[in-house]
């Protein structure tokens, strides 16, 4: 009824300088420690966990035109989209864990090496599709999105750091989910570019079947795609995420963020996957940074094929068979 790759990769990315509050590079180690390969392996996976890439960072990187560090940012993505590209290359599902979300550029950019073809579910509070002249903080991880969209082409500047960032995406192939905090020019690009997008308000309006029943159709009306997924757990209550650097009130609930992950996994199309943002610094208290991380893995089971039926015993023989 669906297909999907018998072999996941899981890469870590601490990585932090897409924004100003330190701490989050230490997301990989707290979803791994949450329990994130078990759960993968205890899926109908082979699990090969990568490890976490080792960024370079350069002595002297002023900022450009306000945005903050472009060099570090515009290399680590550089080096991330290598590492993605050859993971999707040799047949891996890949997730991601950063890390900041400026992350989920080189993380799309590797995987349209592979896959170009490929269509973009944010799930995120934020769209993070500042350009370097909207943005109202010159923090890169606000602006991502920006770099991949051909649309955008003659509003991004060149940075340095960045020349090897050529746009990949078309914004037909974009579906935003869960917005709350959108800056004015972001609200501008979504309105002249027609993309589409949910925010909570349309959640509460929709419900979430419908949100993601549309996402699918609008994705899929021309043709079947990978698809590629970045999740920035800002995208939930704080209630239920705080540990993490921009927490805005009035998120997914719960059981939103499982159906959502539920129908995107029903595809049989999801590819590469992001889970990012998630900052153990900024926790009030060990059991805020479990409860974020936990969830995390939550996210990345479900999104992989965890239900909340429970499974075949099909699955359990073939598992047995080798
Ligand atoms: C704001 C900016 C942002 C995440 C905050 C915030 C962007 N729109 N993204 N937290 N994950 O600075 O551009
Ligand atoms: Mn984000
Ligand atoms: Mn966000
Ligand atoms: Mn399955």
């Amino acid at each position: 009824r669906h297909t999907h790759t018998h072999s996941v990769a899981v890469l870590g990315a601490p990585f932090s300088r897409g924004q100003k509050r330190r701490g989050v590079e230490h997301g990989p180690k707290v979803i791994r420690d949450a329990g994130l390969i078990d759960r993968l392996s205890g899926l109908d996976y082979s699990v090969h966990d990568f490890g976490d890439l080792n960024f370079h960072y350069p002595e002297k990187d002023e900022p450009y035109m306000d945005v903050k560090s472009p060099r570090t940012v515009g290399g680590a993505n550089k080096k991330l989209s290598t590492a993605v590209s050859r993971a999707v290359g040799a047949g891996h599902t890949l997730v991601m864990l950063g890390g900041d979300h400026s992350l989920g550029l080189g993380s799309a950019a590797g995987h349209a090496q592979q896959c170009p073809d490929l269509c973009l579910i944010w799930v995120d509070a934020h769209p993070d599709l500042n350009t370097p002249l909207t943005s109202p903080s010159g923090n890169l991880h606000g602006q991502p999105v920006a770099f991949m969209l051909k649309e955008l082409q003659n509003k991004v500047p060149d940075l340095p750091g960045f020349s090897w960032a050529k746009p990949f995406l078309s914004c037909r192939d974009l579906v935003y989910i869960g917005l709350r905090d959108v800056d004015p020019g972001e609200y501008q690009i979504m309105k002249d570019l027609g993309i589409q997008y949910f925010t909570m308000r349309d959640i509460d309006r929709l419900g979430i079947q419908r949100v993601m029943e549309v996402t699918l159709d609008h994705l899929m009306a021309r043709k079947q795609r990978p698809i590629h997924l970045s999740f920035d757990i800002d995208a939930f209550d704080p209630l239920l995420a705080p540990a993490t650097g921009t927490p805005v009130n009035g998120g997914l609930t719960y059981r939103e963020g499982m159906y959502l992950t539920e129908e995107i996994h029903n595809t049989g199309l999801l590819s590469v996957m992001d889970l990012v943002e998630v900052n153990p610094v900024l926790g009030a208290s060990d059991e805020a940074v479990q409860a974020t991380a936990s969830l995390a893995v939550d996210v990345i089971a479900s999104s992989l094929g965890q239900t909340r039926e429970g499974a075949h015993r099909t699955m359990i023989s073939s598992k047995k068979k080798d």
